[in-house]
């Protein structure tokens, strides 16, 4: 059966506008390394994300076999890099106020035990960040908690707030004792137990 995916240009990353101009942010930051960062940095994680989306859509349609483990390395980390910084821009501001309030605040002093306290643990993520990477404050919905992620370059060590589908467990515990060493048996078998309707379900939800 072919397969033609058909969403070219439709979907397509892009750089956002920032809510504020480029020396807005001085003299905390400059005018040259935000203009930088935004119009040349975040640029190419887009760029990067675009192509490897074009590349996976165009040996699809032509039936061409793909580097898939190299491929999607680099699309989740050229992605992570875009989503970051878009919610980096959001993070900064010129106007911004001294402290957190309201339920954020209430949830910070809760979770952290004060301001301070979160304050300081923030800073000692971002402060101890080996290499390249993140300090980010999360929120995770099912214990209703803050938690703070360092994240190492632009996709190690986070957890995804992404909605997911359907997932196979590959661990050899999943499938040893059925399958030996041919896990490529267990994942034919997979195929013949999906629930679809669930799947969709959570798409739809
Ligand atoms: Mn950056």
């Amino acid at each position: 059966m072919e397969w033609n995916v058909k969403y070219q240009n439709k979907m397509k990353y892009q750089l956002p506008k920032l809510d504020y101009e480029y020396d807005e942010l001085e003299p905390h930051i400059s005018k040259e390394v935000l203009k930088i960062h935004h119009t040349k940095h975040h640029q190419v994680y887009v760029d990067n994300s675009n192509k490897i989306l074009k590349k996976l859509e165009d040996a699809r349609n032509k039936n061409d076999d793909l580097d898939l483990k190299h491929l999607l390395k680099s699309l989740s980390f050229n992605v992570g890099g875009h989503i970051l910084h878009s919610i980096f821009w959001k993070t900064i501001s010129s106007n911004n106020s001294e402290e957190p309030k309201g339920k954020l605040l209430e949830k910070i002093n809760n979770d952290f035990g004060s301001f301070s306290r979160f304050k300081e643990e923030f800073s000692n993520v971002a402060n101890s960040v080996e290499g390249s990477g993140w300090a980010a404050l999360t929120y995770c919905n099912e214990t209703d908690k803050l938690i703070l992620m360092q994240i190492e370059k632009h996709n190690v060590n986070i957890c995804p707030g992404i909605k997911i589908l359907m997932v196979l467990d590959v661990w050899e515990h999943a499938y040893y004792l059925d399958y030996k060493n041919k896990r490529n048996k267990f994942v034919e078998a997979f195929w013949k137990i999906v629930n679809w309707k669930k799947v969709e379900k959570r798409l739809n939800d």
